[in-house]
């Protein structure tokens, strides 16, 4: 499948593809805070909920059946490292948000994980094309360590603020911290601007 390249999407933040402070890996190192959890095909749900329309419960075939868009993206890790032209594979956050239909009050979303990990974003830093719901990386399925079967991305943002293992996403009205977040980073984690910390 062509992938559309959207790795120039830095010029809306800043001069340079590598944001300050980061130098560039070729290799796609795992961090987790914890192992990575088991998943079963069969049982697995993913749900929207909180301020929408129409909350929404996908199993593991129904979320494959959705439409999906292949991207190549640049991954930027908050303890320093980036990779640039990652091809991911998955169903963008505005298709899938749109099938719920969000509720005119919500200003912030809750992404969370298999592993019991959360993040959040304000709502207009995920209505993006470029954030997607990936289960696939460079053409392979996406390996399980870096979130399989299924995981968020985030090129705009430093890497924490996609949730591997992502299960299950919640539209809020008012803005809650995730598990990093709660812990000292920050919530909008621009990597342009080195929001690292809040
Ligand atoms: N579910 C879950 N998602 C997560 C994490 C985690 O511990 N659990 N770690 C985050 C952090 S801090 C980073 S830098 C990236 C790392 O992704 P990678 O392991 O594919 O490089 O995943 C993010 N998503
Ligand atoms: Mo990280």
């Amino acid at each position: 499948m062509d992938a559309t390249d959207v790795t120039d999407l830095y010029q809306e933040f800043g001069e340079e593809r590598l944001p300050p402070g980061q130098r560039e890996t070729t290799a796609f190192p795992v961090l987790s805070k914890s192992g990575t959890p088991d998943w079963d095909p069969e049982t697995w749900e993913f749900t929207v909920t909180g301020a929408v329309e129409e909350e929404l419960t996908f199993s593991w075939a129904e979320f494959r059946e959705l439409p999906s868009v292949t991207q190549r993206q640049d991954f930027h890790c908050v303890t320093g490292w980036s990779k640039f032209d990652c091809s991911f594979t998955g169903v963008s956050f505005p298709e899938l948000a749109e099938r719920a239909g969000v509720d005119p009050e919500a200003v912030h979303v809750m992404f969370s994980g298999l592993d019991g990990y959360t993040t959040d974003l304000p709502l207009e830093d995920c209505m993006r094309e470029e954030v997607l719901f990936a289960w696939a990386f460079d053409g392979e399925a996406l390996p399980e360590d870096h979130g399989g079967p299924l995981r968020v991305v985030t090129p705009h943002k430093y890497a924490y603020k996609g949730a591997k293992w992502v299960d299950g996403i919640e539209f809020l009205t008012e803005p809650q911290r995730g598990y990093w977040e709660r812990r000292g980073y920050s919530q909008t984690a621009n990597p342009w601007e080195e929001q690292r910390y809040s």
